[in-house]
């Protein structure tokens, strides 16, 4: 128990048989229950885990029958916690990646109701510029703002952080059987958390790196697949929460913004076409796409605004 609050701490584990024995041993004492679960790990973690389970009966070992990916177990972790009325469910990486000391201030805006769900932030520190990979570094920075247009979290940054604590309105709010089931699960769910209006904050934590962790994510890959998923789910945000819970005029603004990028598009290829075929600009061609362009801007800039306007008090005051 943390200040009279049960907290359950879900643990996704794929071949972590260096990492997994450290990350238990180093859990603080106030957590409840450790929830591990491994999603037909190809090494030996289920056995060390279970060799740790003998002296710590604090663990519950979870084993997926097929690979879920890292988003399906936390999934099937979160639905453990709800299950069993948990007032917390904290996310801790299997390969210890995750502080255990940055922990409590992770929960205390939580358990002191300030917030419904708060999440590390590595970059505060400062350090993480010089403690990331620099290529994870600038897409982490280019995925963190399209979370912010698609989640309307304009506040929360450093989104690919997976460290993160819930409270139970959510645990008991949220289908976790639709959320994502790979890498861009932290995505998925800030975007699902604004349609239902929770507070978030960022608490500053340590990035940690070199400890022997081995990363199964491939930045470049998952920059694309993420940005695709981020794509469907701000359409899905817009539709959830400006049509069908509000008739908000944002949603004419955004929607004039993107029919104006498309004719922008339209209007510039048609614009090069003509240049590479005649050697010629006519001038009215290019007003146009000039004229378009800039209506193009306005409009969404217009709509992040009112988005941003609608958002700014679900954080920690
Ligand atoms: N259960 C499960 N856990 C996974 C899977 N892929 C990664 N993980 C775990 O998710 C955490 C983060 O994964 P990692 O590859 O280190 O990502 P990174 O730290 O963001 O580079 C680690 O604890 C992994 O063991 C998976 O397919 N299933
Ligand atoms: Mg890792």
């Amino acid at each position: 128990m943390y200040k009279n609050k049960s907290i359950c701490v879900v643990v996704p584990a794929y071949n972590e048989e260096t990492q997994i024995s450290n990350v238990i041993e180093t859990m603080p004492d106030y957590v409840d229950n450790i929830v591990i679960v491994d999603d037909v790990s190809n090494d030996e973690t289920v056995k060390v885990i279970e060799q740790c389970r003998r002296v710590n009966e604090k663990i519950v070992l979870i084993k997926h029958e097929a690979n879920q990916g890292v988003g399906g177990a936390i999934g099937t972790g979160y639905k453990w916690a709800r299950d069993n009325n948990f007032d917390c469910a904290v996310v801790m990486a299997g390969d210890g990646q995750m502080d255990p000391d940055d922990l409590a201030g992770l929960l205390d805006p939580v358990v002191e109701d300030r917030v419904d769900c708060s999440k590390g932030n590595r970059l505060f520190t400062g350090e993480a510029y010089k403690k990331i990979p620099k290529v994870r570094y600038f897409g982490n920075a280019f995925l963190s703002f399209l979370t912010k247009v698609a989640s309307g979290y304009w506040h929360i940054a450093d989104s690919q952080s997976g460290y993160t604590v819930i409270n139970r309105k959510i645990l008991h709010t949220i289908d976790w059987d639709t959320m994502y089931k790979r890498y861009g699960q932290p995505n998925d769910l800030l975007v699902r958390l604004n349609v239902f209006n929770f507070r978030i904050t960022d608490v500053p934590v340590q990035p940690v790196y070199n400890i022997g962790e081995k990363s199964g994510l491939n930045i470049s890959k998952v920059v694309f697949t993420i940005s695709w998923l981020l794509t469907r789910m701000f359409l899905w945000r817009m539709k959830e929460k400006y049509i069908i819970r509000d008739f908000h005029p944002l949603i004419l603004f955004y929607m004039l913004g993107g029919l104006f990028s498309l004719m922008t598009v339209v209007l510039f290829v048609r614009l090069f076409y003509y240049w590479f075929s005649t050697g010629h600009i006519p001038p009215i061609n290019a007003l146009a796409a000039m004229f378009s362009f800039m209506s193009a801007s306005l409009f969404t800039l217009f709509g992040m605004w009112f988005d941003m306007e609608y958002n700014k008090d679900l954080k920690d005051k």
